[in-house]
């Protein structure tokens, strides 16, 4: 639905006013001038289209509330001021239309010197019915997105219903199924239950879990924590929900105890989710330090996938975690310890999830000269692959426009690594299933793309992809996305090896082919090079069942001979550059026998963290099979 949600009863009048004031000044000239690429956008219209309004949609754009209290005829004026003012005057499709073309050839362009076999290419892009402000790759092979019911489209203002208390201030979610191609019958929508929130308002609504933290639990499933109240620039929802991917429906928890507005969730060994800070029930700038457990001590790990849990409630975690910004990066390394790496250089630590303690790590070192506040912004980190072993190492890239360096965190210490080509903030680093690296999207800021806030004309060198290797270095330049995709931006690799993105509804609001229908949100497809470098191998059954660690299992193959390499790749699940889940291990391959190969499992549960993960068979050039869902178990107890 196009968002004309301008206007509600008593302050109606004075809300069209203030409407009409802006759509005479956007009409008079001015505020049109700018469009993404440097377009000139010539073809602005300089009046308002109130004439050709439909009664048909002058009828669904009456508010009855309004007209009880104004009569029918004057709501219907104010129905065609909105409508007016929605579809043209305040950010017309012609700009929307022109942006996204000349994005569409500016690619083109750029992307000819990319070889596809040595850089990859980007290839589909295509509408979306969600923003994709989160991500998570499932395994049953479909791509949940979700985020927020918007209450604007028009990209130089909030889009999101962050300072909306009430109804209008919701939450939706969507599958997208990539065997079903795309177009609108490829997605379905799965919008999390109505709720109603502590606002005393008494008005349910789909559950506003927008800016919330998630992960993997061991069965597929994904718990989300947090959301927004409304209010306040950002007030923590105490919601608890899981999203069982096999039956495709929400399952909502007790409440946590305190509110979460960008918090972060990781799982570790135990299977157990620990969740940190995130602004508090009392609004932005009120982080809470307590963290939070689910399922809380005593109750069962989820690990079958059938096991759907119902009223599991969080307990309180032994130690705190005294954030003073949100969404800290957060890593479970292979020695079963949590790392928390803050985004304020000082606030680094470590915690212990059995013995429910923390320690400090030492200060992040990066203090650039003249730097008022020694904080990144959201910007990407990555758990290093490490062989067969899991990861001991976390590269963390972006998060601040003026450093391009790399931060390594190995063994309790931080050495500045090589640098990348540029600095950005709101990157997203995938661990590829040949274990390089490769970030996307990226802006100087959080709603600022450059040429100052809320201005969707981006500075356009933010939409080139960088590429390294698994140590983490040797950063390349690559190629170009078609959109400039910042804030809420996102990326997942996909079972079949190509890269998904989408995210950030400004961006894709200001490049909307088509405002007036329901897929505000655009899809991008990069395939890596390695599907560019000639046969795949294959990759036949695997086991059903849960793999024991530290056990040796079969997997079928027609292409043997081209198998040199099996790897496990964690799927991710993401959201503001944060990416708990995703890790990569490489399996030993044991022995062969004809078309069947024997690997071996990881070690342990701190190796690699129970759950579902996509097994690839690569070829010696690091060209992968398409991949197949294994799990492993059981959890650490
Ligand atoms: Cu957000």
């Amino acid at each position: 639905m196009v968002q004309r949600k301008l206007s509600r009863l008593a302050v109606a009048c004075a809300v069209v006013s203030a409407v009409t004031a802006s759509t005479l000044l956007a009409a008079s000239g001015s505020a049109l001038g700018h469009s993404a690429g440097g377009t000139d956008d010539s073809t602005a219209p300089s009046t308002l289209r109130t004439a050709g309004i439909s009664e048909e949609e002058v009828a669904a754009e009456v508010d009855p509330e309004e007209a009880a209290v104004l009569g029918e005829e004057h709501a219907e004026e104010h129905a065609k001021i909105r409508i007016a003012a929605g579809e043209d005057a305040d950010y017309p499709q012609t700009t929307r239309t022109a942006s996204l073309n000349w994005l569409t050839q500016d690619q083109e362009t750029k992307n000819a010197a990319f070889d596809p076999a040595e850089f990859g290419q980007f290839t589909d892009f295509f509408p979306s019915p969600d923003y994709g402000v989160h991500i998570a790759q499932l395994p049953t092979g479909k791509i949940l997105v979700f985020s927020f019911e918007p209450v604007e489209d028009n990209p130089n203002r909030e889009t999101a219903p962050t300072q909306v208390i009430g109804a209008e201030n919701a939450g939706r979610a969507f599958l997208w199924d990539p065997e079903r191609g795309t177009g609108e019958d490829a997605f379905t929508a799965v919008h999390p239950p109505e709720v109603n929130m502590p606002d005393g308002l008494d008005e349910p609504r789909p559950a506003p879990f927008f800016c919330a933290g998630h992960s993997f639990l061991p069965n597929g499933m994904l718990g989300v924590f947090g959301g927004n109240l409304g209010g306040n620039h950002g007030t923590g929802a105490m919601l608890a929900l899981v999203f069982d991917p096999w039956e495709e429906v929400w399952l909502q928890q007790p409440d946590m105890s305190v509110g979460r507005w960008y918090p972060t969730v990781v799982t570790g060994p135990d299977g157990r989710q620990l969740i940190f800070s995130g602004q508090s029930e009392r609004g932005w700038g009120t982080p809470t330090e307590i963290v939070e457990r689910w399922p809380a001590k005593d109750y069962a790990v989820p690990i079958g996938t059938s096991f759907q849990p119902e009223e599991v409630p969080v307990d309180r975690f032994g130690a705190d975690a005294p954030f003073s910004s949100d969404y800290p990066q957060a890593f479970a390394l292979n020695d079963g310890l949590v790392y928390t790496l803050g985004r304020n250089s000082d606030e680094q630590w470590v915690f212990d999830p059995r013995a429910e303690t923390r320690a400090d790590l030492p200060d992040r070192p990066d203090h650039p000269e003249g730097r008022k506040h020694p904080e990144r912004w959201y910007g990407s980190s990555v758990l290093l692959p490490n062989g067969t072993d899991g990861p001991e190492a976390i590269l963390q890239m972006g998060g601040d426009p003026n450093d391009p360096a790399t931060y390594l965190f190995k063994d309790g210490t931080w050495t500045v690594g090589e640098e990348k080509h540029f600095g950005r903030t709101q990157d997203d680093t995938l661990i590829l299933p040949d274990g390089s690296l490769f970030t996307v999207n990226g802006a100087p800021d959080i709603r600022d793309y450059g040429k100052g806030e809320y201005n969707p004309n981006a500075d356009q060198k933010y939409r080139q992809t960088e590429l390294g290797d698994s140590s983490g270095e040797n950063w390349e330049l690559g190629p170009v996305q078609r959109l400039p995709r910042g804030y809420h931006s996102n990326a997942v690799v996909m079972p079949d090896g190509r890269i998904m993105i989408t995210g950030d509804e400004l961006q894709q609001i200001a490049n909307d082919p088509d405002i007036t229908d329901d897929m505000h949100g655009a899809i991008e497809i990069y395939e890596p090079a390695y599907l560019h470098r000639g046969d795949r191998p294959d990759l036949g059954d695997v086991p059903r069942q849960t793999i024991r660690y530290g056990r040796h299992f079969d997997v079928g193959t027609s292409t043997p001979d081209q198998v040199a390499r099996a790897v496990v790749l964690a799927p991710s699940t993401s959201t503001h550059s944060i990416n708990t889940s995703q890790r990569h291990l490489e399996l030993e391959i044991t022995a062969r026998d004809g078309d069947s190969l024997e690997l071996l499992a990881p070690h342990s549960p701190e190796d690699a963290i129970p759950g579902f993960y996509m097994l690839f068979l690569l070829d010696e050039d690091g060209v992968p099979s398409e991949a197949q869902w294994i799990q492993f178990g059981p959890p650490r107890r």
